[in-house]
């Protein structure tokens, strides 16, 4: 047997270069890094010596590296990742909790965070954490419960199981989350004797698995049977490429289609057969079809709370439910009629089975009645006084304006979120939602690595002030890596959503809006010149048609353009219409009389949920 002695790094970065996809193209594009004394010796010589064969790139910190690596795996449909190198110790948990965003949104990313010595000589190294009583644990056991599958290299050897192992969990269509190896710095030092044939190049084909026929006839059965299906688009269609499938599907069967924030923009907007999101901050057309379905079919979805009004929205008595997912785990779930496989292979059998029926009980006008009402909410409203402050829906307003085919809207927390899914009229593929976990700070990393990965098309970036501030460094990354995209930041001077949220459920404004939080001086935050220190294009919109203009000129430059828009915090999206009702549970005494009457109306509320 040939072998090539090459230290554990060198090791793991030669395979990674060799591990390719369907493209041609290596699964891993590239790593970012922030070097310590976990990784620097060991990983970052084995990188710098890599070259081109896996590039590294610099960013400012390892949360927000990973964001935009997820992201990155997202706009490219899980076809292609990114890894993430961090330090031991703080470098390490810093990436924990995009670990959980790629694990709940079943997401690809390769975390390599450096671990203590496995030989523990020099014990307690720098920044780690001492166990007590459990020799074998240290801070990157944080990772576990948000890894799909975490390993610790405490052997060089050992990657020859490890590494094929985390390249099936990142290529694996029911299983794909985020991978940890768990890297010790004396390990990455420590060379083997490698087989040769180990770093052969090997193809990961993205494998589509075939439902079981007879739960296909179930299925079939349930659809012929039923008087007004529905279907929930969720992100699962995009990760199998099935936009196509599915819109055939439900134009030949006449079964109207119903998003989730992952599935939004799979079919464009203009679909006839996209009656919008459902769900808590759904659309009109969309709920009306939810709330009267006798059948439920779920493709590629989580059946998140949100699109669910939490289990109260798909409330006709007689209503069935069908899951269709790759993954068991959702197929089976409240009960589902489960369709375990790929959603394009699914669908594909479904209609084969299903022939020429057609459903067709729905309204075709509602979907137009809603969209008229979007337009005319989103429109900028004029005779204003001096001091009138613009509301979401009217920066959403001006956006689209601007939109075109090649316009993506992202962001992940605050009100846009649930503003965009109800009012946004995506073109197809033009949405990229992280609501999964909602991550604040995800946004501005997050759109350069949509822009990475698709660097065709114009990326809006809508992020809060509030998530601005929790994470806004890697703008510099994307000015010296010359990474344009749009940020939209909305001023409101605080967490609006969550303030509206807080007054919803009987409670006094407080510790939301700068306003009403314990500091002594209101602050003046300086938006355009914090931007503009780092080298982003950065203005402040003096109103709406100015916001338009801005969005326009951003398209020419080469660095981010951040535009500032003062908000007004006090309007919820729920103002245009649509929506449901959320399970957030009010306090069962309080001395506050708002808290008691928000109670009775809670418990009103939750009789219409479902436990099934
Ligand atoms: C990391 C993180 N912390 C806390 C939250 C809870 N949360 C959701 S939205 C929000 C406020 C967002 O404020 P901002 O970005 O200014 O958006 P706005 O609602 O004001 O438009 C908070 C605190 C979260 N989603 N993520
Ligand atoms: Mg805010």
């Amino acid at each position: 047997m040939n072998t090539l002695r090459l230290t554990a790094a060198q090791a793991m970065v030669r395979y990674l270069s060799a591990q390719m996809n369907e493209d041609g193209e290596r699964f891993i594009d590239g790593v970012w890094a922030i070097f310590g004394h976990g990784n620097v010796a060991g990983l970052g010589e084995a990188l710098e010596q890599a070259g081109n064969t896996m590039p590294t790139w610099r960013g400012q910190n390892e949360q927000t590296m990973a964001h935009t690596a997820i992201a990155y795996a997202k706009a490219k449909r899980r076809r292609r990742a990114m890894a993430v190198t961090s330090s031991i110790g703080p470098g390490a948990t810093n990436m924990v909790t995009a670990a959980a965003l790629a694990h709940v949104n079943r997401l690809p990313v390769l975390l390599i965070p450096g671990d203590i010595f496995a030989g523990r000589a020099p014990d307690p190294v720098l920044q780690q954490v001492e166990d007590f009583d459990d020799g074998t644990v240290s801070a990157n056991d944080c990772f576990r419960p948000v890894s799909r599958y975490f390993d610790r290299i405490v052997r060089p050897e050992q990657l020859l199981t490890a590494l094929p192992r985390a390249l099936r969990v990142l290529t694996d269509p029911a299983d794909c989350g985020p991978v940890t190896l768990s890297f010790c710095q004396d390990t990455q030092a420590e060379a083997f004797d490698y087989p040769e044939s180990f770093f052969e190049p090997k193809v990961w084909r993205i494998r589509r698995p075939e439902p079981d026929s007879r739960d296909v006839s179930d299925v079939a059965a349930l659809i012929e049977a039923a008087e007004r299906p529905v279907l929930v688009c969720g992100g699962g269609v995009v990760y199998s490429q099935a936009e196509e499938t599915l819109a055939d599907f439900a134009t030949r069967h006449a079964i109207p289609i119903i998003e989730t924030q992952a599935g939004k923009s799979a079919l464009a907007q203009s679909h006839p057969m996209n009656f919008g999101a459902a769900g808590v901050d759904g659309a009109a057309s969309a709920n009306e079809l939810a709330e009267k379905a006798d059948l439920v079919i779920g493709v590629g979805t989580r059946f998140q709370d949100f699109t669910t009004g939490s289990w109260a929205l798909f409330k006709d008595p007689s209503r069935k439910l069908v899951s269709i997912n790759v993954q068991g785990y959702d197929a089976d779930k409240h009960s589902a009629v489960g369709l375990v496989g790929d959603a394009k292979v699914c669908l594909e059998r479904l209609s084969a089975t299903l022939t020429d029926h057609r459903s067709g009980a729905f309204d075709p006008q509602s979907r137009l009645d809603w969209l008229a009402k979007v337009d005319a909410h989103c429109c900028a409203r004029s005779d204003v006084s001096e001091d009138y402050l613009p509301i979401d829906a009217e920066v959403i307003g001006a956006v689209q304006r601007t939109a075109n085919e090649k316009t993506i809207a992202m962001c992940a927390a605050g009100t846009m979120p649930g503003a965009l899914k109800l009012l946004w009229q995506a073109p197809q593929g033009g949405y990229h939602m992280e609501y999964g976990y909602s991550c604040m700070g995800y946004e501005i990393a997050g759109a350069m690595g949509v822009k990475l990965a698709q660097p065709d098309r114009d990326v809006v970036c809508f992020v809060g002030d509030g998530s601005y501030m929790m994470a806004n460094s890697e703008l510099a990354t994307a000015v010296m890596r010359q990474v344009p995209f749009t940020v939209v930041l909305t001023d409101n001077r605080g967490f609006g959503c969550i303030n509206r949220l807080q007054l919803g459920t009987g409670g006094a404004e407080f510790n939301n809006l700068y306003r009403s939080a314990n500091i002594e001086v209101q602050p003046e935050i300086d938006f355009v010149a914090h931007a503009a220190s780092m080298g982003a294009h950065a203005v402040k919109a003096e109103d709406i048609a100015d916001l338009e203009n801005q969005i326009l000129a951003s398209r020419a430059r080469q660095v981010p353009t951040v535009i500032v828009i003062d908000t007004d915090p006090m309007h919820g999206p729920g103002e245009a219409g649509g929506g449901h009702w959320w399970d957030v549970a009010v306090p069962e005494v309080s001395a506050r009389p708002e808290v008691k009457e928000a109670r009775e109306n809670y418990l009103a509320a939750l009789k219409d949920q479902r436990a099934d």
